[in-house]
């Protein structure tokens, strides 16, 4: 059975929109998944007080057939191939990569926490959750 997962990108560093769309393409080539709508890309300013260049952030819907774990698992992997093309500093990420929903599953472990405990103060997560649930009301409607 496949779910829906709503997956966020984030990049502040580098060629920010060359990341979040090698991420898309990444995502989509993984057999398990397949990227069913996506918001348009976001400029955000850096949140968490550091002193950091802006953000370019997406969220995608993603319908899979893994489970939250391994799901996470495989967003790792595509994490770590984005820092390695392009050396990362630690401070700033050329792409990050979070589970925000996963259908209406509750996680709660040491590594993975869904609904991603920041949906509750990132207002344009929010705004992009509401982007994608009115584009695939739209494409059920079709
Ligand atoms: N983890 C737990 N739950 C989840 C989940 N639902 N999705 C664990 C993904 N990961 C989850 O994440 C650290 C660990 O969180 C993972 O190993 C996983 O087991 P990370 O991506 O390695 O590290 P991080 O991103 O530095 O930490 P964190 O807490 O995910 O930070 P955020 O919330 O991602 O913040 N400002 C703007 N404007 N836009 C941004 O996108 N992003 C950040 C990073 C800061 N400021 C930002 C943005
Ligand atoms: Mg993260």
């Amino acid at each position: 059975m496949s779910e829906i997962a709503y997956i966020a990108l984030g990049s502040n560093l580098g060629e920010r929109h060359v990341y979040l769309a090698r991420a898309r393409d990444a995502i989509d080539a993984t057999p398990e998944c397949r990227v069913i709508g996506a918001t348009t890309v976001e400029e955000t300013a850096p949140l968490g007080g550091l002193d950091q260049p802006p953000y370019l952030n997406q969220m995608l819907a993603v319908e899979t057939t893994l489970e939250p774990a391994a799901l996470l698992a495989r967003l790792h992997e595509i994490e770590a191939d984005a820092g390695r093309v392009r050396g990362a500093r630690w401070e700033s990420r050329t792409l990050d990569l979070d589970i925000v929903l996963f259908d209406d599953r509750v996680v709660r472990t040491h590594d993975l926490v869904i609904p991603h405990p920041g949906l509750a103060d990132r207002t344009f997560w929010q705004r992009e959750v509401t982007e994608l649930r009115e584009v695939m009301r739209q494409g059920a409607n079709d």
